[in-house]
């Protein structure tokens, strides 16, 4: 029986949590449409997906310029315009100072990207998932979503937004299958501290000093687990920890 592969589009698909969802996806059956700014990673992860058995279309755009993801998904013809899955992973944090001292540049690459990518990509996206009554929006929140924590203050905000931009869109698509997950990963080690931190090394490795962090390839499981369980179920939500991690503020860190 020749079935055909159903397609999900990564956003920062270079690196980290989006790079392990599409070696997951890509191992589990699906084409994948890999969009990042890197276009020596992104090339790099398409082959390693190709590698795996999927066909894989690099768009290669920053989700915080509106124009470029207009006509990279303007771009999309046939098969590749019939999105299945959308995965809205790229996004930063940048710092950890207090509010009164944080860095107002830094604020705006966090609140372009987190929030106002994310949202892009939905409004491009979402339209096709409800003219074809299919289809599932996967965003990648966090458990800095849940509540703030010491110099979280507008990131923790960012993520926020995400749950509530998908609260609001489960709300909105409700009448069709198109189904709406927030996925609220803990400390997870990928390049994620190093760019909090602005590329120093040793401050973000101490961040997961004492504890075994999470992966990117344990948030994958996830991500992929909510897009293949059955239509009519819809994981709305998933909070995911490391075993010594509580919530955003507590985690046990065995002396060193
Ligand atoms: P990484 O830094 O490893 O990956 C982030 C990805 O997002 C990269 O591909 C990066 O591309 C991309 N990205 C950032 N800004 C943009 C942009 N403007 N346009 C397009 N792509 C962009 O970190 P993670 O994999 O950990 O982060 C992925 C998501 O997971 C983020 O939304 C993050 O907030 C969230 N998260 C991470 C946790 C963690 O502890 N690591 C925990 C909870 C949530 P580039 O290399 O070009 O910057
Ligand atoms: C990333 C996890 O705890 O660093 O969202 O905010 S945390």
């Amino acid at each position: 029986m020749n079935m055909e592969k159903k397609t999900v589009m990564i956003t920062g698909a270079t690196s980290g949590i989006g790079e392990a969802c599409a070696r997951k996806f890509a191992q589990g059956g699906y084409n994948l449409i890999l969009t990042g700014r890197n276009s020596e990673r992104l090339n790099a992860v398409k082959a390693a997906a190709e590698a795996l058995g999927a066909e894989v279309l690099v768009l290669q755009f920053d989700v915080r310029h509106r124009e470029e993801a207009e006509s990279a998904v303007a771009s999309l013809t046939g098969k590749w315009s019939n999105i299945d899955v959308l995965v809205n992973n790229a996004g930063l944090a940048l710092g950890l100072e207090k509010e009164y001292e944080g860095d107002m540049d830094d604020w705006e690459t966090m609140i372009d990207t987190n929030i106002k990518g994310l949202l892009t990509m939905t409004r491009l996206i979402v339209p096709g998932m409800v003219a074809r009554d299919h289809g599932h929006v996967i965003n990648i929140g966090s458990v800095a979503g849940d509540a703030a924590y010491a110099g979280g203050n507008v990131y923790c905000a960012t993520k926020s937004a995400v749950k509530t931009i998908t609260d609001g869109l489960r709300i909105d698509v409700a009448e069709s299958n198109v189904r709406v997950t927030n996925i609220k990963p803990g400390l997870v080690e990928t390049n994620f501290s190093v760019v909090r931190f602005h590329g120093d090394k040793d401050h973000a490795d101490n961040v997961y000093k004492g504890i075994k962090p999470l992966c990117g390839d344990d948030i994958a499981d996830v991500v992929f687990y909510a897009a293949s369980a059955p239509e009519h179920v819809q994981i709305a939500e998933v909070l995911v920890l490391a075993t010594h991690q509580a919530n955003g503020s507590f985690i046990y860190r065995k002396p060193q």
